[in-house]
């Protein structure tokens, strides 16, 4: 029996969309990525941005099925019926439950809600900055540390402090460290890509010395956030994703001061053009 193709429709970056793509590759089930594209255009000497290529086309077909639609959207048939989903957090927590990385048991199913909302939390600090367009580069610095500040300090203020902590609360004998028990699940997909977008910000504003190393979180004191994150680099499953051209995604939209070119800048709508593929399927 064939498995069924599921389709993730976002933008053409990885934002609130790619954990989920993440995890279908992961699992090995066949990925429809609809990718919408953000276009920048001048626009009575202003710079505007068109999301025509999704409001006004998909979105619109789409709400008749699903009132709620969104983006990040799942679309999947079911006991022979096509559902769609929206809300990144629930895409999360139905793969999660389908390929059976959501906890082996009730108390593990809390823990991996609860850790969602922990990675929303730990991912929207640093989103909320990236979409700010700042009166000049002192501003933007000054707001750049106290993010870090937000989530890099040690004492229980701080956001990663929490995961560290709980990381240090398990048998970490064990050569794979997840968030919950000793197996993958959704949380872990989300921790370690809002932890890449953090990395780009490290690297970015130079919070971190040796940026060639990759133990950028060790290097802030977080050694087992370290240790889990160069473990999910690793991950057998994952490499198919590292190959992928999603990989390559900017983390943030066009209109993003901080993430939405390559390697932290700021898309350059002068000189550069998004070529992405209105689909793209990974089998
Ligand atoms: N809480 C929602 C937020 C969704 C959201 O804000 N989506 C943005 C991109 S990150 C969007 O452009 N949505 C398209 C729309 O509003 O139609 C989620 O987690 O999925």
């Amino acid at each position: 029996m064939s498995i069924e193709k599921i389709t993730l429709g976002y933008w053409s970056t990885k934002g609130l969309g790619s954990a989920s793509r993440q995890m279908i590759i992961y699992a090995g089930a066949p990925l429809i990525a609809k990718i919408y594209r953000l276009i920048p255009k001048l626009e009575n000497n202003s710079l505007i941005y068109d999301g025509s290529e999704w409001h006004e086309k998909d979105k619109i077909i789409l709400k008749k099925k699903n009132s709620l639609i969104n983006l990040p959207y799942l679309q999947f048939n079911e006991a022979g019926k096509e559902k769609i989903i929206a809300q990144s957090i629930t895409c999360l927590t139905y793969l999660g439950k389908k390929f059976n990385m959501f906890g082996e048991n009730s108390k593990e199913e809390l823990d991996c809600n609860q850790f969602l909302q922990e990675t929303v939390d730990l991912r929207n600090i640093v989103t909320r900055f990236a979409y700010t367009h700042f009166e000049n580069e002192k501003d933007e610095l000054n707001e750049a540390s106290t993010v870090f500040n937000q989530v890099f300090e040690h004492s229980n203020a701080g956001k990663l402090q929490k995961f560290e902590h709980w990381l240090s609360k398990k048998n970490n004998s064990e050569t794979k460290l997840f968030l919950i028990g000793n197996n993958i699940s959704s949380p872990d997909f989300n921790l370690f890509d809002t932890l890449e977008l953090y990395v780009e910000f490290l690297k970015y504003y130079k919070f971190v010395k040796n940026i060639i190393s990759d133990n950028f979180f060790e290097q802030l004191g977080f050694p087992l956030v370290s240790k889990f994150f160069l473990n999910f680099k690793t991950l057998p499953k994952m490499q198919k994703y590292f190959d992928s051209i999603l990989y390559k995604f900017p983390y943030t939209n066009k209109s993003a001061k901080f993430g939405s070119g390559k390697n932290g800048i700021t898309w350059d709508h002068n000189k550069e053009i998004d070529s992405t593929p209105e689909e793209i399927i990974i089998e």
